[in-house]
């Protein structure tokens, strides 16, 4: 083998030294291959200095191939073309599918993380003071006071209906506190044609958009007023009327969907884009992956907008992935991506308005990694000091409180004033133990519209399974609510 190489190196050297362009293009070619087998294993067995043209083995065993010493106009011949080799002239770019790719003689692996952490896009301070050197999408005054009405009231909706929960008057619910920026902010930077496909921890969406507090109650007692007619679990939110797609509870089925509408709209050159939310739970499904390769490829104008909340149920974030979150992973996809605290409402307000800007005038799909923290339990089925401490959650509930930052910032530029927050609060609430009692006595739908409006005609199967309801209900009355007509 070593005799081989020499003869190569020899014949590199004798071509290169020839006038012909033939030649000197067989003789890179030569030296190319001899990069190439640099570190074959047959030179493994050689650990001690070797003689020219061999090759050096260094300590983990791998080699490189020492200059071979020929006639100087040879030597040199063979510098120039190491020279070539390490300035990555053509010699070194080959055409492969999917592009040029150029060579390089060291074996470096990809490292699996940047020494730093990709940084977190802010504009207010923890006092709610804008930092000096942050740029951001201007609020005037109107627009400031109704993204905070609305934080506010989702805060109290949370409440309300937590409470309405524990009270047993229904049967679910799941709070929002601490996104409350990221619902109101990013539900304010899109328009009304933009699509909503959302998770579950983003009803603030559908309340920019104009669903009623009556809506909402008319859901989560699932009564006749219900647009799912009571068939879905509570917070299972949808509107036709304002493109918000129904919750679905399959954790990131709305991913590729949302990529499909998105999809649509380009085709129909819409001025308008797909928004579908998810937690950091939720990239771990292989929709996420689909949804974001497809987007990629499609060009399609689709705004993922992750709200890492720090916890996936009880799993942390640490257990849920190695990299650095989940805005490295849109440079993976070719997706432009941003992460932003996602507890700073004038941040997440202008990273989504550009981020908006790009998807629909370039055609192209935005992922955003919101930073927050989740400040409830998971769900009313959940008890999250089994796994996080009380001390953490108080810590995020008063210190990094999204709404009380925020509110300092309209304080402070003279927008509003501690009279017209103890008014707006009292109203919402007013409003809200209104909207439950009117909920609670609308009647719900009868069970027979649990089989009604998939089939055209109704299966076979699912009029058995209709008929083996009725006879349970038969044998076991007193477990079958009261207020459900057979
Ligand atoms: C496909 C699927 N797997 C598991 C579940 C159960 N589940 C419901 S919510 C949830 C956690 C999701 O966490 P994340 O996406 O971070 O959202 P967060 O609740 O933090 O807002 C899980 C595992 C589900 N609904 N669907
Ligand atoms: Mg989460």
């Amino acid at each position: 083998m070593i005799a081989w190489l020499i003869a190569d190196l020899h014949m590199a050297a004798w071509l290169a030294g020839t006038s012909s362009e033939l030649a000197r293009r067989a003789a890179r070619r030569l030296a190319c291959e001899l990069h190439r087998r640099g570190p074959g294993p047959w030179f493994l067995s050689s650990p001690t200095e070797p003689a020219l043209g061999q090759q050096a083995v260094d300590r983990r065993g791998f080699c490189s191939v020492r200059r071979f010493a020929g006639d100087s106009a040879a030597a040199a011949t063979v510098d120039e073309l190491e020279g070539e080799f390490a300035r990555g002239g053509d010699l070194q770019v080959v055409d492969f599918p999917g592009g040029k790719l150029s060579f390089v003689g060291e074996m470096n692996f990809v490292p699996e993380s940047q020494r730093e952490r990709i940084k977190c896009y802010r504009v207010l301070d923890d006092d709610g003071g804008t930092i000096y050197s942050s740029r951001f999408k201007e609020v005037g005054k109107e627009l400031a006071l109704k993204m905070y009405s609305n934080m506010v009231t989702l805060q109290i909706m949370d409440t309300i209906f937590y409470e309405a929960q524990r009270q047993g008057r229904i049967s679910f619910y799941l709070t929002s506190n601490g996104e409350e920026a990221i619902n109101i902010a990013s539900a304010a930077a899109l328009s009304a044609d933009d699509i909503v496909l959302p998770q579950y921890r983003e009803p603030g969406v559908l309340l920019w958009r104009g669903f009623t507090l009556q809506e909402f109650a008319n859901q989560l007692f699932g009564n006749k007023m219900d647009y799912g007619k009571g068939r879905q679990m509570p917070i299972h939110y949808g509107s036709n009327r304002l493109n918000y797609f129904t919750v679905s509870s399959p954790i990131a089925t709305q991913l590729p969907q949302a990529v499909g509408a998105a999809y649509s709209l380009k085709m129909e050159k819409k001025d308008a884009c797909a928004i579908t939310y998810f937690g950091d739970g939720g990239t771990s499904e292989g929709d996420f992956h689909a949804a974001l390769n497809f987007a990629a490829v499609t060009e399609a104008p689709v705004v993922f907008f992750c709200r890492n909340n720090g916890w996936a149920i009880s799993t942390p974030t640490t257990e849920q992935f190695r990299s650095d979150g989940v805005v490295t992973r849109g440079q993976a996809y070719g997706i432009r991506s941003i992460r932003v605290d996602g507890n700073d409402t004038l941040a997440v307000y202008s990273a989504v308005h550009a981020a908006r800007e790009m998807a629909i005038t370039e055609g192209r799909p935005i992922l955003i990694e919101a930073m927050t923290y989740r400040v409830g339990h998971h769900s009313t089925s959940d008890d999250s000091t089994k796994y996080r401490s009380a001390d953490e959650i108080e810590h995020w509930r008063t210190s990094r409180d999204p709404i009380s930052r925020y509110r300092k910032w309209v304080q402070g530029n003279g927008w509003w004033c501690d009279a017209e927050e103890t008014e707006l609060r009292n109203n919402v609430r007013q409003e809200l133990l209104q909207a439950i009692q009117v909920a609670e006595r609308i009647p719900k739908h009868g069970l027979a519209e649990l089989f009604t409006d998939v089939y055209d005609q109704v299966p076979s199967n699912l009029r058995e399974q209709q008929r083996s309801l009725l006879d349970s209900i038969q044998k076991h009355p007193s477990d079958y609510p009261t207020d459900v007509p057979v």
